[in-house]
């Protein structure tokens, strides 16, 4: 959204807490974040929430401009969506903590190995400095991962490491680092001891 130049209000919400089940239960009918309030519309998943400030961005396109750019974009933001079960179970984001020696099991690697080829195609297509030229809700559906593959110090080759660095510098996730940076509740599930 901040690509997108729309203000927005946030909600921070503990989650496994009874605080945060709590607020889910008023703010969420699915229970999961994110969700989003614009007047009466409840939008409760993150992909349709993308398309739908992409819908609402006319002269700032949040996806590319050639239909078989978009169709590739799309296709990456799905599989982002509901794949790399393996890769998130085990590398869960956690944008506080850089972890030394994390070694990814075999199902961990695939997932990587996956990731590692969807962006070095993207960016060899593209020229980068994002996977579609410009920012798309690709890159914003891949930021979370970006922030895993740093914290978890993955090894990458030369143009997925550049993006890697590109989105970790990005204001809108600069801000967000930030506002994790100044949290001070802790998930311990999340927390990987190596
Ligand atoms: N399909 C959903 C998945 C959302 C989801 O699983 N959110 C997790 C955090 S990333 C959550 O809210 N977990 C809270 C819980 O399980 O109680 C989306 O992408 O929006």
């Amino acid at each position: 959204m901040q690509h997108a130049q729309l203000p927005f209000d946030e909600v921070n919400v503990p989650l496994f807490t009874p605080e945060g089940e709590a607020l889910l239960e008023k703010l969420c009918p699915a229970k999961r974040v994110p969700v989003l309030h614009d007047g009466p519309l409840v939008l409760w998943d993150s992909l349709a929430i993308c398309e739908y400030i992409a819908d609402k961005v006319t002269n700032h396109s949040l996806w590319p401009e050639r239909a078989v750019d978009r169709a590739r974009a799309r296709a990456m933001s799905a599989e982002m969506h509901s794949g790399f079960a393996a890769l998130r179970e085990a590398m869960p984001m956690n944008c506080r903590r850089q972890i030394e020696g994390f070694r990814p099991t075999l199902e961990v690697q695939i997932d990587i190995n996956r990731i590692v080829q969807l962006f070095e195609d993207a960016l060899q297509q593209s020229g980068g400095p994002w996977l579609f030229t410009h920012y798309t809700v690709a890159d914003a559906m891949f930021a979370p991962i970006a922030s895993r593959l740093n914290t978890y110090q993955i090894p990458l080759p030369n143009l997925s490491q550049q993006y890697v660095s590109r989105t970790l510098s990005d204001p809108p996730m600069q801000d967000w680092y930030a506002a994790a940076a100044a949290e001070k509740a802790v998930i311990e599930k999340s927390e990987i001891q190596v």
